[in-house]
């Protein structure tokens, strides 16, 4: 399998990481999104969208879509509950992740690490929703170890991928107490689990 992504992506690292867990042999190839990789004619043939991740399987067929792929390689495990309520629930945090989480987060990091943007410059309203993701987070993990319950799933490491790196948009963890306590227990699973790349924040791209 190969999977081409950015290091310095979380979108592109949960795939990786979930590679890594599941013991899937892949082929890394960086993509640098800055100096337009994404849009070459070489890489529109691969995924028309022009994003990373993309994972091309080893029988050649195609899948963009981070958590669509994390769900193609963990299917079957015990990352993806096997009772219907529960998985159903990774999904509600999956989906709730890119519509309410990452477009505030991770283009905050990206505006404001990685192309120096002014605080005074960026959009308020990204603060404003990060926080709120941030508070409907904390409020679950004062409650569950993981977010649905007491097992690593899909959900935390989605959600790992960005909040880990908050701080560099300029969000304050500090009054997030469970969600710190969290991201300490997934980055724990995820080394135990065998993934790398689980600390520190690459320098080019979200
Ligand atoms: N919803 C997509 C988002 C993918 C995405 O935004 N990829 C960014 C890097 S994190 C990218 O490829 N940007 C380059 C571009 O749009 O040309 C996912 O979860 O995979």
């Amino acid at each position: 399998m190969k999977l081409y992504g950015s290091s310095n992506s979380g979108n592109c690292l949960k795939t990786r990481w979930v590679a890594e867990l599941m013991e899937l042999p892949f082929e890394w190839i960086e993509i640098d999104t800055f100096s337009g990789e994404t849009r070459t004619a070489e890489f529109l043939s691969i995924n028309p969208a022009g994003q990373v991740p993309v994972a091309v399987l080893n029988d050649g067929r195609m899948l963009a879509q981070s958590n669509a792929i994390m769900l193609h390689l963990a299917d079957g495990s015990a990352l993806v509950p096997r009772d219907a309520y529960d998985r159903a629930k990774m999904f509600e945090w999956l989906f709730w992740e890119q519509y309410s989480h990452e477009p505030a987060i991770a283009v905050r990091i990206a505006r404001r690490h990685f192309l120096k943007t002014p605080d005074e410059q960026l959009d308020p309203a990204l603060l404003t929703k990060g926080h709120a993701a941030l508070a409907r987070m904390e409020k679950q993990l004062a409650e569950t170890h993981f977010l649905v319950g007491a097992a690593l799933t899909l959900a935390d490491i989605a959600l790992f991928a960005y909040t880990r790196n908050a701080h560099l948009g300029g969000y304050d963890l500090a009054s997030y107490p469970a969600v710190n306590a969290w991201l300490s227990r997934v980055a724990g699973e995820l080394r135990r689990g065998g993934a790398t790349t689980v600390e520190g924040m690459g320098t080019t791209t979200p």
